[in-house]
């Protein structure tokens, strides 16, 4: 069910503390941590405590936490100090989604071609 933990999801478990991290920042609502694999120099998700699958059902289903994870990337990308940096919300697996719960990439550190592939 939308925004309960699932026993099956790499992102509850982090949430849980049973998977470790590289948490940067946690609020009631989120978590935000460095991704396992970078894309650029500065690359941080900010997930949501609850779980929602993808950007879309969380936007659906939990507006208000939606916010919460976009005011994050905001925080990150400040305390990062990246004057020029992306927020990634991939949904669906034709877009790269290969976690399936909802998650903003915050990257930054280098120049940022568009459009991404
Ligand atoms: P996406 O492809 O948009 O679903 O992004 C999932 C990201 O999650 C991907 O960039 C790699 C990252 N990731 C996967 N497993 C782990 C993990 O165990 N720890 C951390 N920190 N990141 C992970």
């Amino acid at each position: 069910m939308t925004g309960e933990p699932q026993d099956d999801c790499l992102f509850c478990k982090i949430v849980a503390g049973q998977i470790p991290a590289t948490i940067v920042r946690e609020t009631d609502t989120t978590v935000a941590f460095r991704d396992i694999n970078p894309q650029a120099p500065t690359h941080v998700l900010v997930i949501p405590k609850a779980h929602h699958v993808d950007a879309a059902a969380l936007a659906t289903a939990a507006p208000e936490l939606a916010a919460d994870v976009l005011r994050e990337t905001q925080v990150i990308a400040d305390e990062e100090k990246l004057d020029s940096y992306r927020i990634v919300f991939n949904t669906g697996s034709g877009a790269g989604q290969t976690v399936w719960h909802a998650h903003a990439h915050v990257l930054g550190g280098r120049g940022l071609q568009w459009p991404p592939g």
